[in-house]
C-alpha cells in the first residue's frame, strides 16, 4: 500500500509496520500542512487493523527543525503538536521516532512522545527555544525530565545546546543508535518488540521523574550560573520559565504540568524579547543573502592562504581548519611562524580543557596547517586572506606579490577592519577577484564575519565567498568599503561619546555598568582595553583624544596590565586612579566642564551615537537593510539579542522619538549629534524604515 498525501509519505514494511516519512524542505518544520497531514496519517494508521507499528521519520537533510517559527506571528492553525503527540504516546501500536542528523524544539518534542526513540550516530538533539526567547511548548519540559532526569533536562532545556548522539543514548534518551541503514534498522528494531510477550508501549508521560536524592532548592542553585550567563543581567524571562517549568515535574501530574507549560510558553512568545529574538533569527538567514546580488554558481575552496600568523591571521586559520579546509600559513621568519603555531596550540589546548575538541582532533587539525616562509607556496590556493597589521602600504605590496605568485582564479581577500580596499584592488589585475573578510577578534569564537564588496567585486566572488563564511560557521553580511565599513564605523562614534562622557566627569567603569546592565557583555572602556589601546595608534606628541592619553602614559589595556582599568590578574579590570587622574587633567587642558548625567541619559548618549551612524551608513548604501546592521551588533559587538539589535531598538522606540532625543542633544551638546538626513526624512514623511528599504531596492 503506498500513500500519495503529501508532505507525508506512508509505506507498510512486512509485519504491518508503518513508516511515515515527514518532507518539508529544507529541514521539515512543522509548518501547518505538515502537521494536518501528519495528524490524519496517524488517525488512519490507528483505525488500520492491519499495522502494528508506526515509524515515524523524515526525507531531507534533518527529522525536523521544530515548530515554523514564522507561525508565532500569525498564529498556530490546523492540527496542533499536541494532537500529533497524544496520537503517537497514545496509539495502541508501537510508536518510534527515527532521528537522523538533527531533532530540534517541536521536532524533537514529537519524537519524545513516541514510545521509543532510534536515530544515527552523528544526530544531535536540541530544544533552542531559549535562544529565540521561549520555552519549550509541546511538552518538552514535562517529557524530557522524565526520560533523562531533572538535573541533565535543565541543562539541556536551559542552555538551548545540543546532546550528542551517543550521550542521548547514555541517557536514555534514545534506545538505539544505527550507523547505517536507519529505516530498515528501525524495522527490525520494532519487529523484536513486537515479538516481545509482554505489550512493549512505553509511554513517555506515565514516567516517573527520578529525583536521585537532590532537592529542589540543589537543583535550583546547580542552574543558576547557567541562567544568570543566558540572562546575563537584565530581566530576560525565558531561561527562568524554563526553569520553572520543568521543576514542576516534580510536584505537577503531567497533564498539570503540560497546562502550565502552556501558560510560560504563551506568555514568553508575547514577549518583548522573544520579539527580537525571532528578528534576529530571520535577519541572519537573510543578511547572508544580499538584495543586490545575482545568485549563481559558486566555488569551493580546497585549500586557503593566510598571510600573517599573529592573533587574527591565526584564529583565522583555526577557524578554516575547524571546518577541515587545509591552510598555508605565511610568515616573515621561522621564529615568527613557530611563535604564531604556538599560539595557535595554546588556544587548541584551552578547548581541550574545554571539553570542546580532543586531544585527538587537535592533532588532526594541526597537521591541516602547513607553515611557510615563501609566498610561492601560495601558489595552489583559492583563496588567500591578508592578515597582517593596519598599514596600507604594507598591505599594498601584498597584494601585488600575490598578484604574481597565485593562480589567476585565486581570490584575494584582505582582513582590514576599515582600510579602503579599494586602493588595495588598484595593485591586481584580477579585480573582481579583491575583497574584504572582516573577521573579528577573537576570529576562531566570534560568529561575525563583514564581507566587504568593493566597486568592482563580481557577484560569483561573493557568492563563493557567502557559501565559504557557510561552511566555517560565520555569519557574514555583505557591507560596502567606508573607513571602518559598519560595525567599527558605528563603534568609534560610540568610543567617542563614551570618552566625552569621561571627561564630563563620569568615571569609565560607570559608563561601562550603564551599558553592561543594558545587556552588554561589557562596557566601551573595557572593550577598548581588552582590543588593546595602541591598535592604529599613530605615535605622536600631542593627544587628540582619551586613547591618545592612556598610550602616551604607556596604558595600552589589557596586555600590558593597565589600560582604563588596572589589571591584576590579567583579565579583571579594577578602576584606576591613575587613569582617572589622567582623564581629569586632559578635560581640564581641553576645557571641558563636568556635567551631571544619570544613567539613562548615559545609556541614552551611547546607544544613540551607535543608531545615528546607523541610519547614515544605511542611506549610503553600506549595507541594503537595516535588519543587516542588526545582525552585525548581535554578533559581532556583543548587543544583547534579545534587545534585537540598534535599529529594531530604534524602531521599538520610535523613530521620532529617536529624532527629538538628537535634536535635544544637538541643542545642548553640539553638533556631533546632527541627526542622520535619513532619519528626519522618515519621520517627516510618517514612512516606515521597512517600506523606506522596500522603494530604495527597487530603484
Ligand atoms: N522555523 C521557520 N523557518 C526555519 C526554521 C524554523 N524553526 N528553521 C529553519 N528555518 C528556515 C531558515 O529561516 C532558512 O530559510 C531555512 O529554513 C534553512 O535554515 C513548540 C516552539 C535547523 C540548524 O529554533 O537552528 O519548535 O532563509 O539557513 O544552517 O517547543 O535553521 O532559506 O528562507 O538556518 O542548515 C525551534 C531553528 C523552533 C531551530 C538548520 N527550532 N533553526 O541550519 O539552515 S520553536 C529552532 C536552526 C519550537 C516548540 C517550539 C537552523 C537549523 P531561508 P538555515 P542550516
Amino acid at each position: 500500500m503506498e500513500n500519495k498525501h503529501e508532505p507525508i509519505e506512508l509505506k507498510i514494511a512486512p509485519g504491518g509496520i508503518a513508516v511515515l516519512w515527514m518532507s518539508h524542505p529544507p529541514v521539515n518544520t512543522l509548518n501547518q500542512e505538515l502537521r494536518d497531514a501528519l495528524f490524519s496519517n496517524l488517525q488512519s494508521l490507528e483505525k488500520d487493523k492491519n499495522v502494528q507499528a508506526i515509524i515515524l521519520t523524515a526525507k531531507n537533510n534533518m527529522f525536523s527543525a521544530g515548530a515554523d517559527i514564522k507561525e508565532f506571528q500569525s498564529g498556530f492553525k490546523g492540527a496542533s503538536l499536541e494532537d500529533i503527540q497524544n496520537a503517537l504516546e497514545q496509539s495502541k501500536k508501537i510508536t518510534i521516532a527515527a532521528i537522523h542528523k538533527a531533532a530540534l524544539g517541536g521536532g524533537l518534542e514529537i519524537a519524545l512522545a513516541c514510545h521509543y526513540r532510534v536515530a544515527d550516530p552523528i544526530a544531535t538533539f536540541t530544544l533552542p527555544e531559549v535562544t529565540l526567547g521561549i520555552i519549550p511548548g509541546a511538552g518538552g519540559t514535562q517529557r524530557l525530565p522524565r526520560l533523562i532526569g531533572i538535573q541533565k533536562a535543565l541543562e539541556m532545556i536551559v542552555s538551548g545546546r545540543p546532546l550528542s548522539a551517543k550521550k542521548g543514548k547514555e541517557y536514555g534518551l534514545i534506545d538505539e543508535l544505527f550507523k547505517d541503514r536507519l529505516i530498515e534498522n528501525a524495522i527490525e528494531f520494532a519487529t523484536k518488540l513486537l515479538k516481545k510477550a509482554k505489550s512493549a508501549i512505553r509511554k513517555t508521560c506515565d514516567m516517573n521523574v527520578k529525583l536521585k536524592n537532590q532537592s529542589v532548592q540543589s537543583l535550583e542553585k546547580g542552574i543558576q550560573n547557567e541562567v544568570n550567563k543566558i540572562a546575563r543581567k537584565v530581566g530576560f524571562i525565558a531561561p527562568k520559565s524554563c526553569v520553572e517549568s520543568v521543576l514542576n515535574t516534580i510536584d505537577l501530574s503531567f497533564k498539570d504540568g503540560i497546562a502550565h507549560e502552556r501558560d510560560l510558553f504563551f506568555k514568553a512568545v508575547l514577549s518583548a524579547e522573544s520579539q527580537a529574538l525571532q528578528h534576529v533569527f530571520f535577519s541572519q538567514r537573510k543578511a547572508c543573502k544580499p538584495i543586490d546580488i545575482n545568485y549563481g554558481n559558486t566555488a569551493s575552496f580546497h585549500h586557503v592562504g593566510i598571510v600573517g600568523g599573529g592573533l587574527m591571521g591565526g584564529g583565522i586559520a583555526m577557524t578554516v581548519i575547524n571546518a577541515g579546509i587545509p591552510v598555508t600559513l605565511i610568515e616573515t621568519s621561522e621564529e615568527k611562524l613557530e611563535k604564531s603555531f604556538a599560539n595557535i596550540k595554546k588556544n587548541y589546548e584551552i578547548s581541550v580543557k574545554n571539553g570542546r575538541f580532543t586531544s585527538k582532533e587537535v592533532v588532526e587539525r594541526l597537521s591541516m596547517i602547513n607553515g611557510s616562509v615563501d609566498f610561492g607556496d601560495l601558489r595552489y590556493c583559492d583563496l588567500v586572506i591578508e592578515a597582517v597589521y593596519e598599514d596600507i602600504e604594507l598591505k599594498k605590496a601584498i597584494f601585488q606579490k600575490l598578484n604574481t605568485v597565485c593562480a589567476p582564479n585565486t581570490i584575494l581577500a584582505s582582513n582590514t577592519s576599515g582600510l579602503d580596499i579599494n586602493e588595495l584592488a588598484k595593485e591586481v589585475d584580477r579585480k573582481e577577484k579583491v575583497l574584504g573578510l572582516h573577521f573579528f577578534s577573537p576570529a576562531n569564537v566570534t560568529k561575525l564575519l563583514e564581507v566587504v564588496k568593493t566597486d568592482k567585486t563580481s557577484d560569483h566572488v561573493i557568492n563563493t565567498v557567502l557559501a565559504f563564511a557557510k561552511a566555517i560557521k560565520k555569519n557574514a553580511v555583505v557591507v560596502g568599503v567606508c573607513p571602518g565599513f559598519v560595525g567599527n564605523r558605528m563603534i568609534f562614534k560610540y568610543v567617542d561619546r563614551a570618552y566625552e562622557l569621561a571627561l564630563k566627569g563620569i568615571k569609565p567603569h560607570l559608563v561601562d555598568e550603564v551599558i553592561q546592565g543594558f545587556g552588554f557583555p561589557m562596557g566601551p572602556f573595557a572593550m577598548m582595553d581588552l582590543t588593546g589601546l595602541d591598535l592604529g595608534w599613530k605615535n605622536t606628541l600631542e593627544a587628540d583624544d582619551l586613547r591618545d592619553v592612556m598610550c602616551m602614559h604607556d596604558r595600552l589595556g589589557q596586555k600590558n596590565g593597565k589600560g582604563f582599568y588596572d589589571y591584576k590578574d590579567h583579565r579583571k579590570g579594577v578602576p584606576s586612579d591613575e587613569a582617572n587622574q589622567l582623564i581629569q587633567e586632559f578635560a581640564r587642558i581641553k576645557q571641558i566642564e563636568p556635567c551631571q548625567f544619570d544613567d539613562s541619559q548615559v545609556q541614552t548618549q551611547l546607544l544613540l551615537a551607535l543608531i545615528n551612524e546607523g541610519f547614515k551608513i544605511l542611506e549610503e548604501g553600506i549595507v541594503k537593510r537595516p535588519s543587516d546592521i542588526d545582525v552585525i551588533y548581535v554578533y559581532g559587538y556583543g548587543w544583547p539579542a534579545y534587545k534585537g539589535g540598534p535599529m529594531y531598538y530604534a524602531q521599538k522606540l520610535g523613530l521620532h522619538k529617536v529624532l527629538e532625543q538628537l535634536s535635544e542633544l544637538k541643542d545642548k551638546h553640539g553638533d556631533f549629534w546632527t541627526p542622520a538626513p535619513l532619519l528626519e526624512h522618515l519621520v517627516e514623511t510618517k514612512m516606515r524604515l521597512k517600506d523606506w528599504v522596500m522603494d530604495h531596492s527597487r530603484n
